[in-house]
């Protein structure tokens, strides 16, 4: 608490994100009519798809103030600049073991559900090129820094606007962080065959109770899970978010995988 009173708020300024924001030109004296190309095209295809599926969400609030002091400390005193994203990823995939229906896929006759062994993480990612989910592979067996690594070079690569075809493909379940450009709240949307996508928003300083009512300052980000209610109930999604929630709020549970 008194290094956060002693430091300035980071989060309450809008966060830096790594690309430029795509800003689009005005049209002036005729209309335009451009083709839907490339990922747009594949856009199209997939959020069509999507609304076919029954979504329900489930919103909760992570308290991110301790994991933000370690993601400081590591910045500070070794020099590693690490993004919120890996220790989400971790722990959403530590969550999943325990609640493998959210990684699993639906066939598009909805007579089996396919529990996948794999954990792969889709990241939405705003890139040269519009919306990208390229997949960091088998997180469930990646550490932190592994993960870290990884999403680094698909950053890199949506910075391009060139990823491989197997970047692209895979992926069992998605997280959208639409806090790194702003927003507190986001309804995410499915990404077929998968049958649930998280959406993180933008953290901020704000007053909670401690375990005493004493009012004090913690680093608030708000999630919100959609998920297929044609195979996933409310409870298992309010257990998956509990069990997210337990390893965020204490950082030690990612590093000891329990
Ligand atoms: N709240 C507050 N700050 C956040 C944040 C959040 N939820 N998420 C990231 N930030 C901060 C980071 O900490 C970083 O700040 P510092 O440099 O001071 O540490 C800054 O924002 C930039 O982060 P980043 O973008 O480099 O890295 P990331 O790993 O957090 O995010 C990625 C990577 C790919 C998720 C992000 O670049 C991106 O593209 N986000 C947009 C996703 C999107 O478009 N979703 C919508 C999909 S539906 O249309």
């Amino acid at each position: 608490l008194e290094n956060l009173k002693k430091s300035p708020a980071p989060t309450q300024q809008p966060p830096t994100t790594t690309s430029q924001p795509r800003v689009q030109s005005v049209p002036s004296g005729t209309d335009r009519v451009e083709p839907i190309k490339g990922f747009q095209k594949a856009m199209v295809k997939t959020m069509t798809d999507s609304l076919k599926i029954p979504h329900f969400v489930y919103s909760d609030e992570l308290k991110i103030t301790r994991l933000s002091q370690i993601r400081k400390t590591l910045k500070t005193s070794h020099n590693q600049s690490i993004s919120f994203m890996p220790f989400l990823v971790k722990a959403v995939s530590n969550a999943l073991q325990r609640y493998p229906v959210l990684n699993s896929s639906i066939d598009d006759r909805c007579e089996n559900v396919t529990y996948h062994a794999r954990h792969n993480i889709g990241v939405a990612m705003d890139t040269k090129v519009g919306l990208a989910v390229p997949v960091i592979k088998d997180v469930q067996d990646l550490g932190v820094m592994e993960i870290h690594a990884e999403l680094r070079r698909l950053v890199e690569s949506g910075k391009q606007g060139v990823f491989k075809p197997s970047d692209l493909a895979g992926g069992t379940f998605a997280v959208s962080n639409i806090g790194s450009i702003g927003g507190t709240y986001m309804k995410p949307v499915i990404l077929p065959p998968q049958v649930a996508i998280m959406a993180i928003g933008t953290s901020q300083l704000l007053p909670r109770y401690d375990d005493d009512l004493n009012i004090v300052p913690e680093e608030i980000a708000n999630i919100s899970v959609a998920a297929d209610h044609r195979v996933i109930d409310g409870a298992t999604v309010a257990n998956f978010v509990k069990d997210l929630k337990k390893q965020v709020e204490n950082p030690y549970l990612l590093f000891l995988n329990i």
